[in-house]
């Protein structure tokens, strides 16, 4: 993928989405999923991943990616302000209900996986661990750990939140397979099964031809033991499965 710097970025028309260059991150990946399946064209911007991203905190207001802007509308930095962007963009391929229970259940199972305390965010105190464990953690770590709400009791405590989600989606996939459906919500796709086939890649990434991504990326992405590694089960992976094979182009391109 082709990124224009920040100082690019800022000239350039259109929708404009910062990315962590280089790498599939969750966040990202879901967003650009996203956009693609609502065919909503943007241009990539460069974000350096736990780097300074100066320019970017002078324009956005923040250092994180992925971030939307769109002509001159305020910058959206968070996965729900980017959903609805999109779904404003692109109305005609909706991936949020209308109908207000079930927009409930599609926005709030993409918090259980995508927001603050969510799966992403716990697996993340987890990828961090490692790191922030030596007696001299490098600074990029030590500069996501503060970002991100890392400490030894955050990390201790993060296996049970995770395994509370993975349980929340599995019986969410399994009530609905008894329904005759293979999504999170409903009887379509939606944002909740965008999230979740882009986050599942923290415990179990897509192979190499799939996702060709870095090799210390993949070693600090697959699960480190067996009570994370479950958190992955067979119903959660075959759903990130198709949902990939559906509705996602592969290979990814980052
Ligand atoms: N604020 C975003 C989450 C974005 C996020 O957590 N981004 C991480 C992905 S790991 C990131 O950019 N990390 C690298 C960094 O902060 O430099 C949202 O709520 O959607």
């Amino acid at each position: 993928m082709n990124y224009l710097s920040v100082e690019e970025g800022i000239k350039a028309p259109g929708l404009r989405l910062v990315l962590t260059a280089g790498v599939p991150g969750p966040w990202g990946e879901a967003a650009k999923a996203i956009l693609a399946f609502k065919n909503i064209e943007y241009t990539p911007i460069f974000q350096q991943g736990g780097g300074d991203n100066d320019a970017l905190q002078t324009w956005t207001g923040q250092t994180s990616a992925p971030v939307a802007v769109y002509e001159d509308f305020p910058p959206v930095c968070h996965w729900f302000d980017l959903l609805m962007l999109a779904e404003r963009l692109s109305p005609e391929n909706p991936l949020v209900p209308n109908d207000c229970s079930a927009r409930i259940d599609v926005l709030g199972v993409s918090a259980l996986i995508a927001g603050a305390d969510g799966f992403g965010w716990h697996r993340r105190l987890q990828i961090l661990a490692p790191m922030l464990l030596l007696d001299e953690p490098p600074d990029i770590a030590l500069r996501l750990g503060m970002k991100y709400g890392w400490s030894k009791s955050a990390n201790a405590a993060a296996i049970q939140r995770l395994q509370a989600i993975s349980a929340e989606l599995d019986g969410r996939l399994l009530r609905q397979e008894a329904a005759g459906s293979h999504f999170i919500v409903g009887s379509t796709v939606s944002a909740a099964d965008f999230y979740w086939a882009n986050f599942a890649g923290m415990i179990k990434p897509l192979g190499p031809e799939d996702n060709p991504m870095p090799d210390y990326m993949r070693a600090s992405y697959e699960a480190p033991n067996d009570a994370t590694r479950d958190c992955l089960t067979p119903r959660l992976e075959a759903h990130r499965d198709r949902i990939y094979q559906d509705y996602i182009t592969l290979p990814l391109d980052f």
